[in-house]
């Protein structure tokens, strides 16, 4: 933006509020955003840090459904739940709401007449799918059936998962209601559409031109294509045949709530709103006047609502600012997989902060120093411990805790005067000087890991200035050198205290309570905060040693849920094959076999050639395994080999025999282990 901005509304993506939160939503979204607030406020900046429970949409209904209790149950639950993790890692939303709200509800609502009398609408009649065992109309997430475009069997209304196509409903070969289990009946309805094909113009203008240096390039990126892609956008249906959300205020749309898309973004809006009321503030300001910096935080799936869809609806309404930035991120990987709910693939605040008490900065801090903020990236926990050990333990923790004990030890904890200074000092002391704008400028950038680099490049900068000129040596023979050190090394450790609060404030609060150090302003680290007489705290172990057993710990409970049966939808599951005799059974030479070799075949993405030893020879089988498992892992692994298979050419190599691998309905496959008691070449009968 142009001018200063005199105040920030930050807001984060609502979570839903039909599962706790992960390390992927506070990693691609809350950690950032908290950032960022804690930043702006440390510069004395008016913040509103806006975010709630996003409490609608079938996300909510299809869990309740599965759990057999009502959606209010499931929110309520998940709201108290979410809350309580996003507080405990210190994420300092100003206030958290809920879209049950009614003040969301009143806020909604009349969003919806604004746009609705100014003709914004197309009211429109389609034919959609009713479920009439059931009797209702089915939302895209509850209707599967066969992909059209590659014939998976169990592709949603919306979207088939396993290529990848978005889909409409009636585009599916064999729909199923995942209700009733029948298939459902074409039956007319009425929506309303936002014009969005109106607004192409003016949102080309705003992102495709006055945005390409400013956002992120995932960002600008994905709304370029949305923008430029050939139709142009299409009117899309802002309500939803529906019995949980806010009702449609329109006559003749009973039975119909706001999509949950509609809504949701407002909910940074009634959430204002409601913090304003119960502060004494006027909440206008903070999305009409244009001196506001309006920043979303977001994760990337959500990047066409708050760049075109949300700016389309508050353009229209008028009153509105619009977005200054929206700085999504990608995502996070877990040990190289997708995290899942669904399958239980992650690693959820409340269980962390019970295996990890107290280390609620250690993972703020890795999650950052890792942040997807340009691509999808890794947590892995061998990288947690790292981190820890060899970052905050060896150079931070081990830096503030040398200033620390030495000042104890020398002058009882009170800061010496300063002598005459070297060209090192002096050199040290400029190069302190510099830390609050370069770290805030990473920050103002929204390139937060490379403000944490930062900081921690401070702290190296700590214990290389106390290595090099040894207190501990000069005490004995020249006690002034040893004062000026180290009341030079207490000036950065309490530039540290206060340039860490934003990425770990539980450490910067525990390092100001060591250093007897009051809040202190962005700027002023810059500047001595711990004058001569200054009489320091207590020393506490800032950080620990993560333990390789914690470790292990960790990577068990994964593998255990790796092991755990995902529960498939029964009409996700294969139909079952024709039998056949014992006799056409038989005929199958089935044998344990051991891996001796394996290697990728070149030019190919799934294939790799085994040598294995079936008991009774050693052979060449080729196997589309390479998505699952690397050839390392392979080797030393029993498997089961059709031995009597017709060897076939694969890739020029010849295949004698297949290894037989299993697929379950989310297309993971594994190879069959026999028990590890089974030798090779024992026959399977
Ligand atoms: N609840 C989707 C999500 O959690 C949605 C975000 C709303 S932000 C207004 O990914
Ligand atoms: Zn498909």
């Amino acid at each position: 933006m142009s001018q200063t901005p005199k105040r920030y509304t930050i807001t984060a993506a609502l979570p839903y509020a039909n599962g706790p939160i992960h390390i992927g939503h506070l990693a691609g979204c809350y950690l950032p955003a908290d950032i960022y607030a804690r930043y702006q406020r440390l510069n004395h900046r008016e913040v509103a840090f806006m975010c709630g429970s996003d409490e609608h949409g079938v996300a909510i209904t299809i869990k309740a459904k599965k759990e057999g209790v009502t959606p209010q149950e499931i929110v309520d639950k998940y709201h108290v739940m979410m809350q309580d993790s996003l507080r405990q890692f210190g994420i300092s939303f100003d206030h958290y709401s809920r879209t049950s709200s009614p003040t969301h509800k009143q806020t909604a609502q009349d969003f919806f007449k604004n746009l609705y009398d100014k003709g914004e609408f197309l009211e429109k009649t389609t034919q959609q799918y009713f479920d009439e065992e059931a009797q209702q109309f089915l939302a895209d997430r509850y209707i599967e059936g066969t992909c059209p475009k590659c014939g998976y069997e169990h592709a949603y209304g919306d979207q088939c998962e396993s290529c990848g196509t978005s889909l409409s409903p009636t585009e599916l070969i064999n729909p199923v209601s995942k209700l009733s289990g029948n298939q459902p009946v074409l039956r007319d309805t009425t929506h309303w559409f936002l014009a969005l094909d109106r607004h192409t113009e003016w949102l080309k203008k705003w992102i495709v031109e006055g945005h390409k240096s400013d956002w992120k390039s995932n960002v600008y990126g994905q709304c370029k294509s949305w923008l430029e892609a050939g139709e142009g956008l299409q009117p899309r249906s802002m309500t939803r045949d529906l019995d949980w959300g806010v009702p449609v205020p329109v006559e003749g749309a009973d039975g119909k709530v706001l999509y949950v898309w509609f809504d949701a973004p407002i909910g940074y809006i009634s959430a204002t709103r409601e913090w304003a009321e119960q502060n004494h503030k006027d909440w206008e300001p903070f999305w009409m006047e244009k001196d506001t910096k309006l920043v979303h935080f977001i994760g990337k799936d959500n990047i066409v609502f708050h760049c075109i869809i949300f700016p389309a609806i508050l353009k229209t309404h008028g009153a509105y600012i619009l977005p200054d930035n929206v700085p999504a991120n990608e995502f996070l990987n877990l040990e190289g997989q997708k995290i899942s709910t669904s399958r239980n693939w992650a690693v959820w605040l409340h269980e962390y902060l019970e295996d990890f008490s107290n280390k609620q900065d250690v993972l703020r801090y890795v999650l950052c120093a890792t942040a997807p903020e340009t691509k999808d990236n890794d947590f892995t926990w061998k990288d947690f411990q790292q981190r820890n050990n060899s970052e905050l333990v060896a150079i931070y923790g081990n830096f503030v805790n040398r200033v620390l004990v030495l000042m104890d030890k020398y002058y009882s904890g009170v800061v010496p005067q300063m002598g005459a200074c070297t060209a090192v000092d002096t050199e040290t002391l400029a190069e302190i000087q510099k830390y609050p704008q370069r770290i805030g400028d990473k920050i103002e950038a929204y390139k937060f890991r490379d403000g944490l680099q930062e900081l921690m490049n401070l702290a190296r900068l700590g214990n290389k200035y106390l290595a090099d000129e040894e207190p501990w040596k000069t005490i004995k023979t020249d006690p002034q050198r040893a004062a000026t050190v180290l009341a030079i090394a207490a000036q950065i450790a309490g530039a540290l205290s206060v340039l860490s609060e934003p990425f770990m404030p539980f450490v910067a609060d525990s390092l100001r309570n060591m250093l007897n150090l009051e809040p202190q302003d962005w700027s002023l680290a810059n500047m001595p905060l711990l004058p001569a007489n200054h009489q320091m705290g207590k020393a506490n172990l800032l950080f620990d040693k993560v333990e390789d057993v914690a470790i292990a710990a960790q990577l068990e409970k994964l593998e255990a849920q790796k092991a755990l049966p995902s529960v498939a939808p029964a009409n996700a599951i294969p139909e079952a094959k024709e039998n056949i005799a014992f006799d056409d059974f038989q005929k199958m030479d089935l044998r344990v076999a051991v891996v001796l070799e394996a290697e990728r075949v070149k030019k190919t993405d799934k294939l790799i050639k085994l040598t294995v030893n079936t008991g009774l020879d050693t052979r060449t089988v080729v196997s589309g395994i390479a998505q699952w498992y690397t050839p390392e892992e392979l080797v030393g692994k029993r498997v089961v080999l059709l031995a009597n298979l017709a060897p076939r050419k694969i890739k020029g190599i010849e295949s004698q025999g297949m290894i037989l691998l299993g697929e379950d309905h989310q297309g993971n496959a594994a190879l069959v282990e026999p028990d590890t008691t089974l030798l090779p070449g024992a026959c399977i009968s």
